[in-house]
């Protein structure tokens, strides 16, 4: 049981206890940190063995092995509550979950700041030192994963009876390193000291099918379709409880990890063939061993359909015995009770799955079991990239699973005849052409003899409500991309703007700015109604209070200038602007046109006088991300980011008055550092194309201005933040098509040209490896520079002389930087996950007494 009092009513003073943990002395005994302590010690004596003389890693261990106990006590009441009330559940299908670190979180969302920050401190440890000694859990590869993990932290603070489901990576997204400049991948080894935020369950295990035969068979007097799969995988399950805050509740992940079904086989070790005793182990091992490291591309090998079938298969057939176990087979009511979210196409196959579960397993009619199915799921896009809108061959998934292959076939054989009679005005040419092109199996159009699976349709045909991540990007899911779709079924299509969770991304991540947010508004409720940060506005000219947010800045960008320190060696001048682009490494996303104009900066640095000099804005830029160990172009502009920083930080003449870094390896525990301390942030993609973004929602929380185009989520920031006080630049996503169309109408500018020679020329070294990354934005031939560079280049430097201007004016810089986070309030994925509750689960919210 908790050793404090109803943590719900110690919220408001939540922010107040994360400043006093910041106080050097130690704050005065209240008893329980001495109960904590000796909780500490004993974890480390009789779980690790240890005795005395621990290091910040073992105190680490000591104090999240306490923690775990709080949270496994909570998540019992939660669970004991929710299955006493058996309210309607949404379960949140997701292949990535891009947690990071849990013990800050956990502490804090629990509300055991206090005593936990005192019990360390009286053992001679600082909180923030220990919490270092935790790896993340990188179970995720960008933006998508981390909106899954995000919106744990809202459906357990709203109080909303939900679990995540997906796979335990055993090595999750890879560590980058730099060699003379160059990216290079490691393993992410990140189980090997135990992980002590999972629960292993020993009696949550299913059996996962793959490959194999069917046949139509009479049982029990009726004609079945049976599935023999030729290899059997068992789903293992591990719990990872999600604590809510300001609240008792504490939901759930449920991670799969595939094990063997059998042990051992000791037959074949006997006969002396060790690999194959070993085989089988291997192979289902290798199903949950690895996170595929790629970005919005989907990797088309057999592995990843695997991967998305094992989760998925897992996951329904968990939830249908819990079900069973309440309602029999009452199938008809499990929409009543059960709905679920698809993140992307990854766990499209659950529409096939579902279907087999119901009509093959539980005996139910056809259309009985369609109508349950698409009560149940529901699918949100994330991209409009073409390359990224999953297809399987139906060769690989008739060999994989061909009993899924034949149900999508009657699946699509019912659609396109539903079509033929809804379209029955339309000639009949022109209807074909239709029924074609709307097919959930189609042509492979590069290659006419490969027939496809389109995961989208499926999904699509196979939901009740399908959704876009921002208001533009939902008018391109409408509008072109599932356009046929949207025009058959208008009242499908929303709209559900992404969030993040204001508990990570401002109050835990950067407790000095939460605690002057908390002393101005005089309450610390903004943490779950964020809405009330547009208190901050009254403040936004006084400069009294535009002193103090100064001063906060100020620290934080100290914590990163020690960091920079730590990597590259350089001091870095702290008054500087601190100009960061931190992201997947993407040509849509545009590092590379970054980069161009801090070379420009630094030409024209270089041919002022050292008075000139003297009146320009510093500035200290970084850029960090991970580029697919695949994405050749990506690797491309990682290394002419640090050959630009090699030339430019050691240039004398400049180096006082520009900067630029490659942070490597960034996840989500850098992003905690990084995003409090910067002033300006890139968010840059060209229009129409960045779905929507969530990192940008974390530099507008921490006061942080934005650089962007008028695309994704920017556009609301901009509404939200007062378009004035944003930099915005470049073509509307409205221009875009015809653009590209007409070759000559796109701008270009001596400035442009210069640079290109530059680089060409060798001024960075490397001019050959270089050389692609010119030709690639050579706009002059048809088919390049796709992602408009050049065309939006002058705008993008008019844009940062007015950022310059704009910073040299400090009291108006911090006007608007107040104004960002006082306009933040809509960004908080509390928000979203309401929406998506209300409009589309139709779940409610069962809070357990405290
Ligand atoms: N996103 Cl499809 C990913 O991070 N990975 C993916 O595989 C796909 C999308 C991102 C998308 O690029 C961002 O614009 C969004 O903000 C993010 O998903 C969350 O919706």
């Amino acid at each position: 049981s908790r050793p404090m009092p109803g943590r719900v009513g110690r919220s408001a003073l939540r922010v107040q206890a994360v400043a006093e943990a910041e106080r050097p002395t130690a704050a005065k005994a209240s008893g329980f940190e001495e109960v904590v302590t000796t909780d500490i010690t004993s974890k480390l004596k009789y779980l690790f063995g240890r005795n005395g003389d621990y290091t910040n890693a073992d105190a680490y261990q000591g104090t999240a092995w306490s923690v775990r106990e709080k949270l496994i006590d909570s998540f019992n009441k939660t669970h004991e509550h929710w299955k006493k009330e058996d309210p309607k559940f949404i379960y949140y299908l997701s292949a990535e979950f891009l947690m990071g670190r849990s013990l800050t979180n956990t502490v804090y969302n629990l509300g055991l700041e206090g005593e936990y920050g005192e019990a360390l401190r009286e053992m001679g440890y600082h909180m923030e030192k220990v919490a270092d000694a935790e790896r993340d859990a990188a179970l995720g590869n960008g933006g998508l994963g981390r909106l899954a993990a995000c919106f744990l932290d809202s459906m357990a603070t709203l109080d909303l009876p939900g679990w995540g489901y997906g796979i335990r990576y055993k090595y999750g997204m890879f560590k980058q390193g730099l060699k003379d400049g160059y990216q290079v991948e490691m393993p992410d080894i990140w189980l090997t000291k135990g992980n002590p935020w999972e629960v292993k369950r020993d009696d949550v295990k299913f059996e996962v099918g793959f490959g194999g035969r069917v046949e139509r068979k009479k049982v029990n007097g009726k004609e079945m379709s049976v599935w023999t799969p030729s290899e059997k995988v068992i789903a293992q399950g591990y719990d990872n409880p999600i604590p809510g805050y300001a609240t008792p509740t504490t939901s759930n992940l449920r991670l799969w990890d595939a094990v063997p079904v059998h042990e051992f086989d000791l037959s074949a070790f006997n006969a002396g063939d060790y690999d194959r005793a070993m085989l089988e182990r291997e192979r289902a091992e290798g199903i949950s061993a690895v996170l595929y490291p790629n970005d919005s591309t989907p990797e088309g090998k057999e592995l990843r359909l695997k991967q998305q079938y094992f989760f998925v298969c897992a996951s329904l057939q968990d939830v249908m015995s819990r079900f069973r176990a309440v309602h029999g087979a009452n199938w008809e009511a499990l929409p009543e009770k059960a709905c679920f979210q698809l993140n992307d196409t990854h766990p499209t196959i659950a529409v096939a799955e579902l279907m087999r579960l119901l009509v093959d397993v539980e005996g139910l009619e056809w259309d009985a079991a369609w109508t349950i199915t698409t009560k149940c799921l529901n699918y949100t896009n994330h991209t409009v990239m073409p390359e990224a809108l999953e297809k399987w061959p139906v060769k690989v998934m008739a060999k994989m699973l061909p009993r899924h292959m034949e149900i999508i076939e009657v699946i699509n054989e019912g659609w396109t005849k539903w079509l033929g009679v809804h379209l029955k005005d339309l000639k009949s040419e022109e209807r074909a052409k239709k029924i074609a092109a709307m097919s959930i199996i189609h042509a492979n159009p590069w290659n006419a003899d490969e027939m496809l699976v389109n995961m989208a349709y499926l999904a699509v045909v196979g939901s009740s409500a399908v959704n876009g991540v921002a208001a533009i990007h939902s008018n391109i899911v409408k509008d072109e991309i599932l356009n046929d779709f949207y025009e058959i079924f208008p009242s499908k299509f929303q709209n559900k703007t992404n969030g993040v969770t204001p508990r990570r991304w401002l109050a835990w991540c950067n407790p000095e700015l939460a605690h002057l947010i908390t002393e101005a508004l005089g309450t610390s409720e903004w943490i779950n109604d964020t809405e009330k940060l547009a208190g901050l506005r009254a403040f936004a000219t006084d400069p009294a209070f535009q002193a103090k947010w100064a001063a906060v800045k100020k620290t934080k960008k100290a914590k990163l200038a020690e960091l920079i320190k730590k990597i590259h060696g350089d001091d870095v001048n702290q008054n500087a602007m601190f100009d960061i682009q931190i992201k997947r490494i993407h040509e849509y996303k545009r590092q590379y046109l970054n980069v161009l104009s801090i070379i420009w900066r630094y030409k024209q640095l270089k041919k002022m006088t050292p008075e000139e000099r003297k009146a320009a804005v510093p500035r200290v830029c970084i850029i960090g991300g991970k580029a697919a160990s695949a994405y050749d172009m990506a690797k491309r502009i990682i290394r002419l980011v640090t050959a630009v920083g090699d030339v430019i930080n050691k240039d004398p003449e400049t180096k006082d008055y520009l900067r630029l870094y490659f942070l490597p390896d960034y996840n989500v525990t850098l992003a905690e550092t990084i995003i409090p301390a910067a002033e300006l942030s890139q968010h840059i993609s060209t229009a129409g194309t960045e779905a929507s973004g969530t990192s940008n929602m974390k530099f507008q929380m921490n006061g942080c201005l934005i650089m962007g185009t008028w695309d994704g989520a920017n556009i609301e920031i901009a509404e939200e933040t007062g378009v004035e006080n944003v930099f915005v630049f470049g073509v509307r996503a409205e221009e875009i098509n015809q653009l590209r169309k007409d070759r000559k109408s796109f701008k270009t500018d001596p400035r442009w040209d210069e640079l290109m020679k530059d680089i060409e020329g060798g001024m960075f070294g490397d001019k050959d490896y270089f050389k692609p990354l010119v030709d690639s934005v050579n706009n002059m031939k048809v088919g390049n520079d796709w992602f408009l560079l050049a065309n939006d280049f002058a705008g993008y430097l008019a844009a940062q002389e007015e950022v310059d201007a704009t910073y040299k004016d400090q009291s108006e810089w911090l006007r608007r930087s107040i104004m960002y986070t006082a306009g933040s309030g809509k960004f908080s994925s509390d928000r979203t996950i309401r929406e998506y509750a209300e409009d589309i689960w139709h779940v409610k919210p069962a809070r357990p007494s405290a």
